[in-house]
């Protein structure tokens, strides 16, 4: 059984991780076909292949290719290795070792992304995924965009209490509160989070976006939240925005 496993697990669904041979223009040549580099960096990470994903990684940096759109390729690799733990080809293990691999490619994307050169901080972010939920991938990318937009980020990390949400936002007094989340079992921490700060007569002074791959737009009517996303950049650029709109006068804000 534990053998059969292991090899549903590795067995690759698509024929593209055979060899890799890139040929330096943002397009790969694997198995004899030809394909993008950044569908390749997608089945590596599904296909659980580290040293290819992180090799690809680095040739699509030196032909210029934007950081973020491989990040979302990793996103996407992600997705896939979430369906096939779902459809019961993958296990906790692989999911495991997806997550490393997904850190691998990150830190090796995440010094190219463009620093703007803005001298004062544009706002602050405290950031959480909330009670419940271990996942942060996807939250630390937010992070990194942030920072690279020069926001200050205050990360509170994993299985956050709403308690110390409420209490990070007192003492911090943040312009943007980002909750992430992958598994519906943390909803109701983030709602008890979101009342919290209501209570507190905190919630009016700021802005409070969702994030991840289970949240939709009826989450964050259900949460009261002011913006929801699966996508980071569209995340940053709702704080740039809004931060923009801030500074001009505090219209609407
Ligand atoms: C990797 C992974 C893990 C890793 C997490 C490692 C880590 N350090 O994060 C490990 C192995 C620990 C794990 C554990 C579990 N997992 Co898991 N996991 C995944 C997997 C495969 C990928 C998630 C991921 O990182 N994606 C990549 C990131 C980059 O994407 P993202 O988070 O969506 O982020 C992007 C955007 O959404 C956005 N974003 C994210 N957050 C935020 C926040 C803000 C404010 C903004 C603006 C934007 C933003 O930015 C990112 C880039 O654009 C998913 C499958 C899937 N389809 O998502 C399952 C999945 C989330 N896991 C699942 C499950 C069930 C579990 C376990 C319960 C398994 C178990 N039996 O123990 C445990 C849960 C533990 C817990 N209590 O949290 C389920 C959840 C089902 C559900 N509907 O609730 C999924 C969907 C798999 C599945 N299809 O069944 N998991």
């Amino acid at each position: 059984m534990a053998q059969r496993r292991t090899q549903a697990a590795r067995a690759p669904s698509t024929r593209l991780s055979r060899r890799l041979l890139p040929n330096g223009s943002g397009r790969c040549t694997i198995g004899g076909t030809v394909t993008s580099g950044l569908e390749a960096l997608s089945a590596a990470i599904a296909d659980l292949k580290r040293e290819e994903a992180v090799k690809i990684v680095g040739l699509e940096l030196a032909t210029g290719t934007d950081p973020t759109r491989l990040l979302e390729a990793c996103r996407q690799g992600m997705q896939e290795v979430g369906g096939r733990f779902e459809a019961g080809r993958y296990y906790l293990a692989e999911l495991i070792l997806a997550a490393e691999i997904f850190k691998a490619a990150a830190e090796r994307i995440a010094p190219h992304l463009a620093r703007t050169a803005q001298a004062n901080c544009r706002g602050r972010v405290v950031l959480a995924t909330m009670r419940g939920d271990i996942h942060d991938l996807g939250k630390n990318i937010f992070a990194t965009l942030l920072k690279a937009q020069g926001f200050e980020v205050r990360d509170l990390g994993v299985n956050v209490p709403p308690q110390a949400l409420a209490e990070a936002v007192e003492r911090d007094r943040p312009q943007f509160v980002g909750m992430s989340v992958l598994i519906t079992t943390a909803f109701p921490a983030m709602r008890e989070a979101v009342d919290l700060l209501a209570g507190r007569g905190l919630r009016e002074s700021l802005r409070v976006l969702i994030g991840g791959g289970v949240t939709t737009p009826e989450l964050a009517e259900w949460l009261g939240a002011d913006f929801q996303t699966r996508d980071a950049s569209a995340g940053v650029a709702y704080c740039l925005a809004e931060s923009r709109r801030n500074q001009r006068g505090g219209v609407d804000a």
